[in-house]
């Protein structure tokens, strides 16, 4: 400000001036903004200098998608937007899929990023990397904002943020064009235009009959069910939610990123039982979770139809209700005001669902736990899934704090079904979509944002999505243990092309040695062959903290077409050839 004071004309000089690099980082300061996510360029190399010269953690990526991604995740751990920075039309298109992705997932984050030349984009002249970025973020998001004047710097920056936290939380483009940086004005005004956001996500209550009727359709089952969804987690209701699951004694269902909120070892979780409670339960309540593919869309055989069976829902959107089945009991409200109506509603007389069904689900649980565990505890080589994460699940058992990022088809789903999480918000996987690529984003946003330990388990695919931002988990020397489950490719190794020379499309380079890449930005690579090597190589990394890449060989021959859902393959009605 100084130095642009000594360069302007005498009049000026004389009044001090600020300029749109200034109020925005003024304008994040003011806000909390912490940390961005981002990748440098025209027009915006100088703001991140900047942004980081005045105390905001600017984090470089090799890739805006995973900058993207780490943001999205930032926002769901932090309940605060996270901000990822991008260049104009490439770097704001790679960005875009992270913003559609946290939308989607319902992650506040705010992709701010720099456009060109509004006079020539608009006349389509042919500008460097010339888009009309608005128009094309617009349908992929919560809510999009240009600023065109420094002054409304304050206001497009609070709106962003306040779209992104209120209501169902989501993604927010703000667009920045070239010229809004370098627009000066008096510094007075500017510190005066600024806005900060108070109450962005204000309590919604519910409303007291809605809180009735929710209660009244729980008392009058036989075979109750909790489902805990990622809105759930996000919440940050956490002691709440653990009551009422444990005051109601209600059976609980976590969704996948839901994993924690009460320990999957809870005697209530019916994690093991998944088939036999949606199948059989009367009154489900979900707390945070949608009806969609991830629940087969509350219908169908895997939900015992044609025996029907009510729903109660508690959501902060009220369009979610009846998206694919009659709800019941619609509690719109956010969850933390609704679960806390609920608790008080309950009172200090509840009765405890009918006996046969807790007994009925625990016994399930049990018995597939149990038919589970020899799998564990094999020492194959070749390695498979199951001996693999036995070792795994053990070593996040020990660090309950650790978080675990997780990717893949079979990687995905078996590292689900088998390693046991303990605290709320410690899963971070694929989400809504089942999108590959948010692997290493993740990881680097988890490091960052709660400063503890991360275990990323990743398919060899899914790893291959953000795979160079392991130079960026070297280079800011992040506490990150990355394990590729290498089956030489997607879902196995084995498949064979016989038409022509090429590899079939699911396969990749055999024996490849993933570790060696972290090794050329000085991380720790380790090829590990069997369950016990790999717990030595993750243990080691989890307790240095340093930078690591095991190499986990699988079996090529282990995973199955698509993981869990296969079945959502579209088959062909011909015959082959
Ligand atoms: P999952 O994939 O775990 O089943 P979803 O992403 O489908 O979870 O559902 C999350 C739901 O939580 C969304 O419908 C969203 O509107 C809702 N939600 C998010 N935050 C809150 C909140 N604070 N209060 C109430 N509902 C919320
Ligand atoms: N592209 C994107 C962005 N998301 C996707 N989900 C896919 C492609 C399709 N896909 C899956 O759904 S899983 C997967 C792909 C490519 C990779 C599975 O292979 P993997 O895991 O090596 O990661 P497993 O353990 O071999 O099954
Ligand atoms: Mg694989």
């Amino acid at each position: 400000m100084a130095e642009a004071a000594m360069k302007a004309p005498m009049a000026e000089a004389e009044r001090e001036l600020t300029d749109g690099f200034h109020l925005i980082i003024d304008a994040l300061k003011l806000n909390g903004v912490k940390t961005i996510y981002g990748v440098p360029g025209i027009p915006i190399t100088d703001f991140g200098r900047m942004a980081q010269a005045s105390g905001i953690r600017v984090l470089s990526f090799r890739h805006e998608q995973n900058a993207g991604y780490a943001a999205s995740i930032a926002g769901f751990l932090t309940k605060q937007p996270g901000i990822c920075l991008t260049v104009s039309a490439p770097g704001f298109l790679n960005g875009l899929t992270a913003l559609a992705h946290a939308t989607t997932n319902c992650f506040p984050m705010i992709l701010m990023s720099g456009s060109s030349e509004r006079e020539i984009v608009d006349l389509q002249q042919g500008d460097y990397e010339e888009m009309d970025q608005l128009a094309i973020a617009k349908p992929l998001c919560k809510a999009a904002f240009r600023v065109l004047h420094a002054a409304d710097i304050g206001t497009g920056l609070a709106r962003a943020i306040r779209a992104a936290l209120s209501g169902r939380p989501g993604g927010v483009y703000l667009d920045l064009p070239a010229k809004l940086f370098g627009q000066v004005m008096d510094a007075e005004a500017g510190k005066k235009s600024l806005v900060k956001v108070i109450d962005p996500a204000p309590a919604q209550i519910p409303a007291p009959d809605a809180v009735k009727r929710a209660l009244d359709v729980l008392k009058s089952a036989k075979k109750p069910l909790i489902i805990l969804g990622k809105g759930a987690a996000y919440a940050q209701a956490d002691a709440d939610i653990k009551a009422l699951v444990e005051k109601t004694g209600i059976p609980f269902l976590p969704m996948s990123m839901g994993k924690g909120l009460l320990p999957d070892t809870h005697p209530q979780c019916a994690g093991a039982a998944r088939s036999t409670v949606l199948a059989q339960s009367d009154v489900v309540m979900l707390i945070g979770a949608r009806l969609n593919w991830l629940l087969s869309h509350g219908k169908g055989k895997s939900w015992g139809e044609p025996h029907s069976k009510k729903f109660i829902q508690i959501d902060i959107e009220p369009k979610e209700m009846d998206s694919n089945v009659e709800i019941a009991a619609p509690l719109v409200g956010d969850i933390g005001s609704c679960v806390s109506a609920l608790l008080h509603g309950l009172g200090g007389h509840w009765t405890a669902p009918p006996a046969d069904w807790v007994k009925a689900v625990a016994s399930k649980r049990d018995e597939n736990v149990a038919k589970m565990a020899p799998r564990l505890m094999n020492n194959n080589n070749p390695m498979d899934y199951h001996g693999a994460l036995g070792v795994l699940r053990t070593i996040v058992k020990e660090r309950p704090d650790a978080i675990l990022v997780n990717e893949g088809a079979n990687a995905l789903d078996l590292t689900r079904g088998i390693i046991d999480m303990y605290q709320p918000r410690k899963r971070l996987d694929v989400g809504t979509w089942g999108v590959m690529g948010v692997g290493m984003g993740y990881a680097i946003a988890a490091a960052i944002e709660t400063g503890k330990p991360v275990l990323a388990i990743e398919g060899d695919s899914a790893f291959g999505f953000s795979g160079m931002e392991i130079e960026t988990i070297c280079r800011y020397n992040l506490p990150v243990c990355v394990v590729i489950f290498n089956n030489d490719g997607i879902y196995r190794g084995t498949d064979v092309n016989t038409s022509n020379a090429d590899p079939a499309t699911t396969v990749f380079v055999k024996g490849a040695r993933y570790d060696k890449m972290i090794e050329a930005f000085g991380g720790v690579g380790v090829n590990a062959t069997t369950p016990d090597e790999l717990k030595r190589a993750v243990n080691a990394a989890m307790d240095s903290g340093k930078p690591t890449l095991v190499n986990a060989v699988l079996d090529p021959a282990a995973g199955s077409e698509s993981g869990r859902i296969g079945n959502l393959n579209p088959q062909s009605a011909l015959k082959k050839k």
